[in-house]
């Protein structure tokens, strides 16, 4: 295959880990320098997707021409970081990389725990995820009176801290809306809730909805991840079909009630 100027992204819509690399671009003002191929999370991998991903199905992947294929979220945004030097998002000055880079390596925790807590069906185990979760924000908290205790980001500006943590605080909208998510009333927190709302509030993050978060994530709420079926279930609540904006909002008493395709808006009209 010959070299290609513009390389291509395979991606689900809606992927957080995706969302890190369109933010990145926006940021850049090189939404152009890439190629976001779609592709259906609720139908098996094409032949030849794995093929060129020598077995593996998670994305985003980006194929650069000449079979170099690239993987993992944090190792494209870097290239693209590399790739297009103009506007750079990442600090340059040692130190401060270092100071972004210890807050980037709280990210993995941080999602997972959000997962797990959306993904929970068990009532009885609602206050702890939730103190899991509080605690894991207190943690970014800390780190940010520490390093930046006047605010909003981090740094000066919207920057690669920011790039990797604001999608799952857009998909953390879930939270709100099937777990009743709300900030301590305490006052422990400030500082991280700064920083969270002014990343959602912000022009390069907007790619995703409240609504559409809500409506895509059903499944995850009744226990089913990446693209599966929940019980008694024919369509999933990814499907692009009928699209998320003519359907109903869900129902938000996970605990009580499992909808149906029907009740969802999923089937056509
Ligand atoms: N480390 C990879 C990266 O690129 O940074 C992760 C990529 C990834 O997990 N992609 C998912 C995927 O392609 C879609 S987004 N899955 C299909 C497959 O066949 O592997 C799900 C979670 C979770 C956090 C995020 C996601 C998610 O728990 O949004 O649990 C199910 C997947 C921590």
């Amino acid at each position: 295959m010959p070299q290609r100027d513009q390389p291509i992204v395979h991606h689900i819509p809606v992927c957080p880990f995706s969302q890190r690399l369109e933010i990145l671009l926006e940021l850049k003002g090189r939404r152009d320098a890439v190629e976001f191929r779609v592709v259906d999370i609720t139908k098996p991998r094409s032949e030849d997707l794995l093929k060129k991903t020598r077995g593996t199905t998670a994305l985003p992947v980006m194929e650069l021409g000449d079979e170099r294929i690239l993987k993992e979220s944090l190792v494209i945004l870097q290239y693209l970081e590399d790739v297009l030097p103009d506007r750079p998002v990442a600090q340059r000055d040692p130190y401060r990389r270092a100071v972004e880079n210890m807050l980037v390596a709280m990210e993995g925790a941080f999602a997972t725990q959000g997962y797990v807590w959306v993904m929970n069906q068990d009532p009885q185990r609602r206050d702890e995820l939730r103190s899991g979760m509080l605690k894991l924000y207190g943690r970014i908290d800390d780190f940010l009176q520490q390093h930046a205790p006047s605010g909003p980001f981090l740094f000066e500006q919207f920057g690669w801290a920011e790039t990797v943590f604001t999608p799952f605080f857009l998909r953390f909208w879930f939270l709100d809306y099937y777990e009743d998510f709300s900030w301590p009333d305490d006052g422990s927190c400030q500082r991280v809730r700064q920083w969270v709302e002014a990343c959602l509030a912000h022009p390069a993050a907007q790619q995703v909805t409240k609504e559409q978060i809500v409506k895509l994530y059903y499944d995850y709420a009744m226990g089913s991840g990446n693209g599966a079926l929940p019980a008694d279930r024919r369509v999933s609540s990814f499907s692009f079909e009928p699209d998320w904006r003519e359907r109903p909002w869900p129902p938000r008493n996970k605990y009580e009630h499992h909808a149906t395709d029907a009740e969802l808006g999923l089937l056509p009209a």
